[in-house]
Parts: C-alpha cells; structure tokens; sequence
C-alpha cells in the first residue's frame, strides 16, 4: 500500500515518532492459519465454539477435552509461526522511541516474531500452570496426546496459563495495558472484533485523552464509527505497510 492510501492522521504520527500502542486481536494471527475465534473451527472442534471451550466450567466438566483444544491449537501455531503482522509489529518496535504491543492472543506469535516486551492480557498457551492454585507455574513445548498434565509440585491438575471467560485479567497486565495506552498519541487496534471486554474497553482509554487511534480489520468492529481511521483490509499488508512508513 503507498502512503498515499495511508490516512494523513496516521501519517504525521508516524513522522513525529508518536508514543505508538499496537493492541491485536485474533486476526492478526489469521495470516498463520490459525481460525480467529469468530471463524467457524475446523476438524474435530468444528462443532465447538470457542467460548464454551475457553471457560472453567467447560475445563471442570471436561478437562480432557479442553486440553485436546489447546494441545491442537499449540500445533497449528507451532505449525503456522509468525507472519508479516508480527513481523511488523516488531519492525514498529524497533522504529519508534516507544511501541508498546497489547495483545489478546495466547499464541506467543509477537514475541517469535520478534517484539519485546509484549502485554499478554489474556496468558499464553505455552505456559501451564497448577488449577489447584499451588502456584506451580511452567512452560512447555507440549502438544502430544494423552491425559491433562499433573502439576509436579502437589500432583493436582495443571490447566493452561490463560484468562478464561469470566476470569479477571492479570492485574499487571491489564494495569500495564491502560498506562500505555494513556501515554500513546497513536493506536493501532488491529484484528480484533473489539467485542470482549476488558481489553475491547483500552481504546476508549486512549480516545478519552486524545490519541489518534486506527482500525486495521477487513470488517467493521463496534469500535469503527468511534475512531479516526479504519484500514479495510489484512493486518500483514497494512501493518507493514505502516511500518515502512515510521521512520528508521
Ligand atoms: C472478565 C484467552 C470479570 C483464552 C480469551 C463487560 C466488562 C467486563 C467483562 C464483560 C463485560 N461484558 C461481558 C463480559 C464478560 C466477558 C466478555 O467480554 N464477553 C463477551 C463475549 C461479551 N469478558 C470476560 O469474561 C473477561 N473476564 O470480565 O472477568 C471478572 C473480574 C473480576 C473477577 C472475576 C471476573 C475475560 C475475557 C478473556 C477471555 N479469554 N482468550 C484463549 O484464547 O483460549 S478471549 C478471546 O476472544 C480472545 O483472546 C479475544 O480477546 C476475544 C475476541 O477475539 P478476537 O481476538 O477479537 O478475535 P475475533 O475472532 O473475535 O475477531 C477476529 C477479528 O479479526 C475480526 O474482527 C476479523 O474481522 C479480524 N480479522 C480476520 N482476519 C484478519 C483480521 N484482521 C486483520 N487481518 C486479518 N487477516
């Protein structure tokens, strides 16, 4: 994309090196092949919607099944690794005095693309920790089948490291993730449908106090009508082709 198709808005906050926040979605993700959560599953899960997996309930009724789900989704991710999004989300990083990413994800794809310092709101499924709540806490590569790992400190359950519905968000994370975008005078909201909430709420942190805030989705989100600028297309493209644009 030429930076004539670049709104200007966008355009002169790159140029003066603005505080930039970058918070993603599930779509930003897409480009690996792995299904955001409004698309329809694939496979086994297709007859699974996200949200009735993603629950304590669903692990209390079923921890083998929900364990399957993310033993499947740490192959695809494994399997697709980071895209151009991430890549340039990393490159904007690297261009700008301050880039702070956000993301909704659990998939760690920011950080093997190369991005610092990332804000996980929602955990990451490549760390397990005890459902017990010992606090036994670890990474793992694991996606083989089999039974729910057991924690190895107190031999209870262990259950992946991420935020289910109707869980709290990690207090430094969801903290970390306001401050950020109250110090940013440009926002990138990218692949996200902006439905779940806390994190869908953050923009309107950065509205409140002025920033200029730009959506990158091929579809409208509840956010469009409230923001500066929509970009209708991939976040690959349109994210590199913004941060071609930041100055070196
Ligand atoms: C909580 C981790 C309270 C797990 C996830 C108001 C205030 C507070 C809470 C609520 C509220 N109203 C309702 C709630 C409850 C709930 C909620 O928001 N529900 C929604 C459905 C209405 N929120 C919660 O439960 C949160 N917890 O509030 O706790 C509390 C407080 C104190 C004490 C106890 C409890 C927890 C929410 C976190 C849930 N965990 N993920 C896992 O991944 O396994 S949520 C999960 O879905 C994602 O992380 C993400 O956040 C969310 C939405 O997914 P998206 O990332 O947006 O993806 P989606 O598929 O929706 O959209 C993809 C987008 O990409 C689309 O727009 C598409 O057009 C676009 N796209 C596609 N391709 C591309 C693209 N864009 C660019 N390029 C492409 N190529």
């Amino acid at each position: 994309m030429s930076q004539t198709a670049l709104p200007r808005i966008l355009l002169d906050a790159l140029a003066r090196d603005a505080a930039t926040a970058i918070l993603t979605g599930a779509g930003v993700s897409a480009e690996s092949g792995i299904p955001t959560f409004r698309e329809a599953q694939t496979g086994l899960w297709a007859r699974f919607s996200p949200q009735d997996l993603a629950t304590p309930e669903a692990y209390a009724r079923d921890p083998q099944r929900v364990w399957d789900w993310y033993r499947w989704r740490r192959k695809l991710i494994a399997n697709g690794g980071p895209n151009d999004a991430h890549r340039a989300c990393a490159e904007l990083q690297s261009r700008l005095s301050e880039c702070r990413i956000i993301t909704e994800n659990v998939d760690g794809l920011h950080q093997a693309g190369g991005a610092g310092d990332v804000v996980e709101l929602h955990g990451n499924l490549w760390r397990q920790r005890c459902a017990a709540g010992c606090g036994h806490l670890e990474t793992s590569e694991d996606f083989a089948d089999g039974p729910p790992p057991t924690c190895p400190t107190c031999g209870a359950a262990l259950r992946p490291d991420v935020v289910w519905f109707g869980e709290a968000l990690p207090e430094q994370a969801l903290t970390a993730a306001l401050a950020a975008m109250e110090r940013a005078e440009l926002v990138l909201v990218a692949g996200t449908s902006s439905m779940v909430y806390p994190a869908a709420g953050l923009p309107e942190a950065a509205l409140q106090h002025g920033a200029s805030v730009v959506e990158i989705n091929p579809e409208p989100t509840p956010l469009s009508d409230r923001i500066h600028a929509s970009l209708r297309g991939g976040a690959g493209t349109l994210l590199a082709a913004i941060a071609e644009q930041a100055p070196r």
